[in-house]
């Protein structure tokens, strides 16, 4: 893992994209801004938000179909940008997958009149474009099988020991009657398999939001990555330490003094979303961008800089532009 490690600190720049069904409110719901709603106002949590049930939520898929979708142009852009990977969100809290699955038949193959397999359509673009290719999976949230993310169950627990439990991004408005356990055994586990074992180029895999996640479950997570592809490396969300890079925080530079001693990553919005929200203009300048940029390389971390495309399979103008802009800057800036 040693060399893989050493390269993914090399790459410095990479592109994040946050798409689904929720590209589809883009941040609305029934004439309701999100933040009229609640927290996080973040478009991909728009389910939570708003309380959608899993079967109204679910409808979203029917109207899912991204004519204007084109993987290659989008990792054309992020190399002209000057980025060397691009991780997708192969699932999102929502359980809607990017990719046919077997393990669950919410995903864009057997769900959405779209019927392609975007996962695998950025796996082709990024072989394409000679770029390095990494999936975001959320393997505890699961707003549509997970469950309440074990929150009950460790509720009950941690009340006799008198611990706090934090509830956060657990389904307590309709939970899936399915237990969290077999959520892991029959969706979540079975799911990063199909991807590892369809996408041989996966290098990166971006678990997120552990949550309540017992150390054995985090554990198994890893056992199943590593005894599939060793090189594989993971971000540090997997959970109780197991991770093999560090991710600051959302939207978090590390201070000089918060030294890692792991590679490192920070992931930053264009706007204040991940998912595309249709009325959140407040897009970074590209000056501000190159700011980023530059302090994160200079004290030595990656940063994924993160688009959320619109449902249509659009990327906002904005972006394009200021991609473009930072790919110019580097081309007559960096050191070769
Ligand atoms: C978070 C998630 O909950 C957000 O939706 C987003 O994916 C971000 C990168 O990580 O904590």
């Amino acid at each position: 893992k040693a060399t893989a490690l050493e390269e993914f600190q090399d790459l410095k720049f990479g592109l994040f994209i946050h798409w689904g069904l929720y590209a589809i409110p883009g941040g609305i719901w029934e004439g309701k801004k999100m933040e009229e709603m609640g927290s996080p106002s973040v478009a991909e949590w728009i389910q939570l938000v708003a309380k959608i049930s899993r079967k109204q939520y679910a409808k979203l898929a029917d109207e899912f179909n991204p004519s204007t979708f084109d993987a290659n142009a989008i990792a054309k852009m992020a190399k002209d940008a000057g980025m060397k990977y691009i991780v997708i969100t192969a699932k999102h809290h929502d359980g809607f997958a990017l990719f046919k699955s077997k393990a669950s038949p919410f995903n864009v193959v057997d769900a959405s009149p779209f019927n392609r397999d975007i996962i695998a359509e950025f796996n082709q673009a990024c072989r394409k474009f000679g770029l390095r290719f990494g999936v975001y999976y959320s393997h505890n949230i699961d707003w549509a099988d997970g469950a309440d993310a074990q929150y009950k169950e460790t509720k009950t627990m941690n009340d006799r020991e008198g611990k706090r439990t934090d509830a956060f991004g657990a389904n307590l408005w309709d939970p899936s009657p399915n237990s969290f356990q077999s959520y892991l055994d029959n969706k979540s586990v079975p799911q990063v398999k199909e991807l590892l074992y369809q996408f041989k180029d996966i290098r990166y895999i971006w678990f997120d939001m552990p949550g309540l996640m017992k150390p054995e479950q985090s554990f198994r997570f890893y056992k199943t990555v590593y005894d599939i592809n060793p090189k594989i490396i993971i971000s540090e969300r997997i959970g109780n330490q197991m991770g093999d890079y560090a991710i600051p925080g959302d939207n978090k530079i590390p201070t000089k003094k918060e030294q890692y001693a792991i590679p490192w990553e920070t992931v930053g919005t264009f706007n204040n979303s991940w998912g595309y929200k249709s009325y959140d203009q407040d897009w970074k300048s590209k000056e501000e961008l190159l700011y980023w940029l530059l302090e994160i390389v200079s004290k030595g971390g990656n940063y994924m800089l993160n688009i959320g495309p619109r449902a249509d399979g659009s990327v906002p103008e904005m972006v394009i532009n200021n991609l473009q802009s930072i790919g110019k800057w580097l081309q007559v800036n960096q050191e070769a």
